[in-house]
Order: structure tokens, then sequence, then C-alpha cells
């Protein structure tokens, strides 16, 4: 069954669990993607959770193990908020899938994002409380939503390093855009990582351990990892993959969709960029030749480094076929490969291609 308080047109990609977007053209209408818009990834069912019965269990490497409910979070901790995107590994995938498929991996296009305000409580003060030992290294978070992989059943997590962890834009939150989480979004807590992969913003998020190294579970050790273009099913060593963390910059043209068949003339396109690591965008381009000649957009608002970059433009399009493109610059000036099969893997993440649109201007 469909999330409560989802838009009539979200695409659903996946029935069981429930998976699914917004219509790509909504998606950069807003700078904040409204909750009713914003994609929904989980592994097991939406566990039924109460806010007055649920405990933050601080565990593994600290001075004292400790024991929170959200009332205690509430009156001990100063709130803090950031605006933050949120980005799965796999945004994108359905142009890895168009090079070579993708085995058992959801077919995400380029609607697995979204950018909200999120508010809550600082990690770095919660663990303080705990009192971090020198030996802890990474941070794993665990929810309490179960799935099964490989025969097993335990409960979705993954790591962070304890860098990452104690930095300030990392929140335990239990509002999204202002209203309290929604249950598909992990009420009454979770996770937010902003400028790392989606996966390790943990929902439903009931345990923090520190380790020693990172998070043993399925979803740390097997899935989110990067293979190189020769790895497959057959021959993989999970282990040798490297463990994806700061998404790398991208960009994606969100209007006209394409196919589009457009009047001659000006021509409103928009979309989204953006880059983990609160490396920030610099520039986007665009171009409407496939990439031989390229004009700046226009950069929407900037709402930190962590937050998403809206573009737009004008463009004049003569009567005929146009393959739109799209490619932006973070502040480290990395940009973004030109073709999807120069960074397919076989899991299919981390596609930050050239985002192409191929559109019809009518005589
Ligand atoms: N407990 C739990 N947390 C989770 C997941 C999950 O399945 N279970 N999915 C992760 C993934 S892969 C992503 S991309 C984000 C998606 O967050 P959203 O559903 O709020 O958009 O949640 C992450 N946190
Ligand atoms: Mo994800």
């Amino acid at each position: 069954m469909a999330p409560e308080g989802k838009h009539p047109d979200f695409i659903v990609r996946q029935a069981d669990p429930w998976n699914g977007g917004p219509p790509l053209g909504d998606l950069a209408a807003s700078q904040r993607t409204p909750v009713d818009r914003f994609f929904v990834r989980s592994h097991g069912d939406i566990p039924q959770a109460s806010a007055e019965s649920w405990r933050l269990r601080i565990s593994g490497l600290v001075q004292k193990e400790t024991e929170l409910s959200l009332e205690d979070l509430s009156s001990n901790f100063r709130r803090h908020s950031v605006v933050a995107a949120l980005e799965c590994a796999g945004n994108r995938r359905n142009e890895l899938i168009a090079v070579a498929p993708t085995p058992g991996e959801l077919e995400w296009h380029a609607e697995a994002i979204g950018n909200a305000a999120w508010s809550g409580w600082s990690l770095a003060d919660v663990l303080a409380t705990a009192g971090p030992l020198p030996e802890a290294r990474h941070v794993e978070f665990v929810g309490v939503d179960e799935t099964e992989r490989l025969g097993l059943r335990f409960a979705f997590g993954g790591s962070v390093p304890i860098e990452k962890a104690l930095a300030r834009e990392v929140l335990l939150a239990d509002t999204m855009n202002g209203e309290e989480l929604a249950p598909a979004h992990g009420f009454p807590l979770r996770a937010v990582v902003p400028g790392y992969l989606g996966a390790r913003s943990v929902k439903w998020l009931a345990e923090i351990r520190l380790r020693r190294e990172p998070s043993e579970n399925y979803f740390q050790a097997h899935a989110y990892r990067l293979f190189p273009s020769w790895v497959n099913p057959s021959n993989v060593v999970w282990e040798s993959g490297l463990m994806l963390g700061e998404m790398p910059v991208t960009s994606v043209l969100s209007t006209p969709a394409p196919g589009a068949v457009l009047a001659a003339g000006e021509v409103e396109v928009a979309g989204y960029a953006y880059v983990g690591g609160g490396r920030g965008i610099d520039r986007v381009d665009l171009s409407i030749d496939g990439g031989r000649t390229w004009q700046a957009a226009d950069l929407g608002v900037e709402e930190g480094t962590w937050s998403w970059r809206l573009f737009s433009a004008r463009l004049n399009l003569a009567p005929g076929e146009h393959e739109l493109v799209v490619r932006a610059f973070d502040r480290s000036a990395q940009t973004q490969p030109r073709d999807a099969a120069e960074v397919w893997n076989f899991k299919g993440y981390a596609n930050n291609a050239w985002h192409r649109v191929s559109v019809t201007v009518r005589a």
C-alpha cells in the first residue's frame, strides 16, 4: 500500500516494499521539496512507531552506554537545523541500465533526490553524553525495519567515519520542512547525514553503535559499494568495492520532458544540481547541440552547501531536433563525465553523467 500523504501523481517504482518518487517535471519546481513529492526509498515495511515509547540506544565504544527518549533529546539538547538534499546512490540508474543491465536493482530515474529543511539534535552533542572512546573510528546507525538478504533477517543500518559523525551538519532529525517526520521518512527519528549517499541517513533510528571498523550490515558491507565496470555478480569480491560516502557532482534537466514537442522560440528549461561533501555548486552549463557548445544557466537561491541548487534558462531553439545537455561544476572544479558508459557499474550507483534530453521543436 502507498504511504499516506503522497501526491496522486507519485510514480511507484516498487510496490512491496513501497518505493517511489515524484514526476521529474515537479521536482525542481520548488527549492524545498514538499513532503508529498519527496521520494521514498525503503528496503522493508514502514514500521509502526510510537513517539512516547521510542528509545535511542547509544552503545559500543563509549564510556557510558546510554538510552534516550525523545523527551530526553528535546529537554537536554539544543535544536539545530540544516537545509540538505538527500540523494539515493541509485538516482539516475535508468541511464546506466540503458548501457547494460544492473540485475535486481530498482530502476530509478532522476527523481531519487529531494531537498528539505531538517531539524533535530546535533549528533555530536548527543554522542558527547555517552563519551566516545578514542578507539571509536566509525559511527553505525541501525533502524528497526527488517529486511531479508542472503537468507538472513536483520535491521537496516550503515555507518559513517567518526569525523563525519561529529560534523555540525549531521543531525538526529524529528522534523522535515517544519513538520513531524512522516512515517515513510523515518518517524519518529532519523539520521540526516548531509552530503553522503541517502543510505546513511538511517530512518526509524533506534541504535547508534560506536565501532573500530565500518558497519558489517549488509547495506554497508555488500550494497552501496562501487565496483569497476569489469566486476559482475559472478566474480565480485564484496570487500574490494569502494564504500560510497560523499556523492559526486550531478545535474539534471527536469523540464522539458524527454521527447517533448515544443513550439519554436524561447523555451524554458529548469532542473537541479547537487554535489555531496559540502563542496557547493559553482556553475551549471547548458548545451542545445549535444554538448558541442555551452552557455551558462541562471542559478537559483543558495541555501548553503548541503542544499541542492536549482537552475533555469530560456533557450532559443530553432525548428528541428535538439539534444539538450546539462553539466555542473562544483567548487573544487570537478565536473561530470560525458557518458553513463564511463561510470557504469553492476550495482548501478552514483551515475552523474551529463544529463541529456532530446526534444523536437516544431517549425
Ligand atoms: N531504516 C532505514 N533507513 C533508510 C532506508 C531503509 O530502507 N531503512 N533506506 C535508505 C536509503 S537507501 C535512502 S536513499 C534514504 C531515503 O530516504 P527517504 O525515503 O526519506 O527519501 O533512506 C535511507 N534510510
Ligand atoms: Mo538509497
